[in-house]
């Protein structure tokens, strides 16, 4: 009898211990192989703002990035040579286009990729060329002047030098292409308008046309356009919700999981002529502009868009931070 008793108290033990055991188990919360990722092994660099402001500090000296200039060419070698230094694979895209006063320059597309072989890619884009027009000066007489485009140009730049910086310290799973288009901004001046449709983005039309890899593609690009200024708010903006809505709604997210709420807006402001409408039209690739918005002025770009003040005063380290971040946020979480 109290043998019996023995085992029957120790199999109720036993089944109770395994029973709680294993619901101990189904209590948790199944991790998905995602989250696991997202939750355990991603570590996102940290982007280093100091860093990226070096680099359009030294763009910025060359002076203004002219196409068929020596400053132009010269800034072509420093930033050639110096993704050289963070990638195996830099590639540079020469071509001839004519502008919308029949001109014809002599532009260069410069391209580092990243895990080339790897069709699971993404894209990354900003121009580096800056505008031979100060148009939108106050001043009149500084309209032919052309700019430092500090902020229109080489704040995104810099940011894309700094992430190939960080790629060549702890590679993305994914693959990625940064390519830095030349020849966006020499559209028709404010005051000499022509009939020469898509005058603007001349490098990132040419690039679409003729994409650097045969039959290139990639699953999804960004670009980055005036990311340097005081003050920003990036709001969703209409080309890139029209062509690629669920990238803006990720990349938008992923801003406000790291603490940037404050300046990725959910508010939708008006349809860019940039270099993602021809990427997104041409080549199909969807493609979202993060760009400065600014209600407080005509243009809605920033301040000092298009005048000869676009210089390195303009340049704040921490909204370089802030998109670097969340960037380089968006493709370390890729798999
Ligand atoms: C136009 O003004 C046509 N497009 C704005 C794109 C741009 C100019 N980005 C920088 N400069
Ligand atoms: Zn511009």
């Amino acid at each position: 009898m109290c043998k019996i008793n023995n085992i029957l108290i120790i199999c109720i033990i036993s089944a109770f211990i395994t029973f709680s055991c294993s619901e101990n188990k189904t209590k948790k919360k199944p991790v998905t192989s995602k989250q696991a990722k997202q939750e355990i092994e991603v570590k996102v660099p940290n982007f280093n703002a100091d860093s990226a402001y070096k680099y359009v500090e030294k763009q910025v000296e060359f002076g203004p990035r002219v196409p068929n200039t020596l400053a132009h060419q010269k800034c072509a070698e420093y930033l050639v040579s110096k993704l050289k230094t963070f990638s195996s694979n830099v590639e540079v895209q020469k071509f001839k286009v004519k502008a919308y006063n029949d001109e014809i320059l002599n532009g260069k597309n410069i391209i580092a990729s990243f895990n080339p072989e790897t069709k699971n890619r993404i894209l990354l884009c900003a121009h580096w060329d800056s505008r031979p027009y100060a148009d939108h000066d106050p001043d009149k007489n500084n309209h032919n002047t052309p700019i430092d485009g500090a902020n229109d140009g080489a704040s995104g730049v810099g940011v894309l030098i700094e992430i190939a910086r960080q790629f060549s310290i702890d590679p993305p799973l994914i693959g990625v292409d940064i390519i830095l288009f030349d020849v966006e901004d020499y559209g028709e001046p404010q005051d000499f308008i022509t009939d020469k449709e898509d005058n603007w983005c001349l490098g990132s039309q040419y690039w679409s046309r003729n994409p650097h890899k045969p039959y290139y593609s990639a699953n999804y690009g960004i670009l980055l356009d005036m990311v340097g200024g005081y003050d920003p708010t990036f709001t969703l903006e209409m080309t890139s919700m029209y062509y690629a809505p669920d990238i803006m709604k990720k990349v938008w997210e992923i801003a406000h999981n790291i603490g940037y709420k404050d300046y990725f807006l959910f508010e939708q402001t008006g349809a860019l002529i940039d270099d993602h409408l021809y990427i997104n039209q041409i080549i199909k690739i969807p493609t979202i502009d993060i760009v400065q918005y600014d209600p407080n002025t005509n243009s809605h770009f920033f301040e000092h868009w298009h005048t000869i003040n676009d210089n390195i005063e303009c340049i704040d380290k921490e909204t370089l931070k802030i998109v670097g971040q969340t960037v380089l946020t968006v493709v370390y979480r890729e798999e």
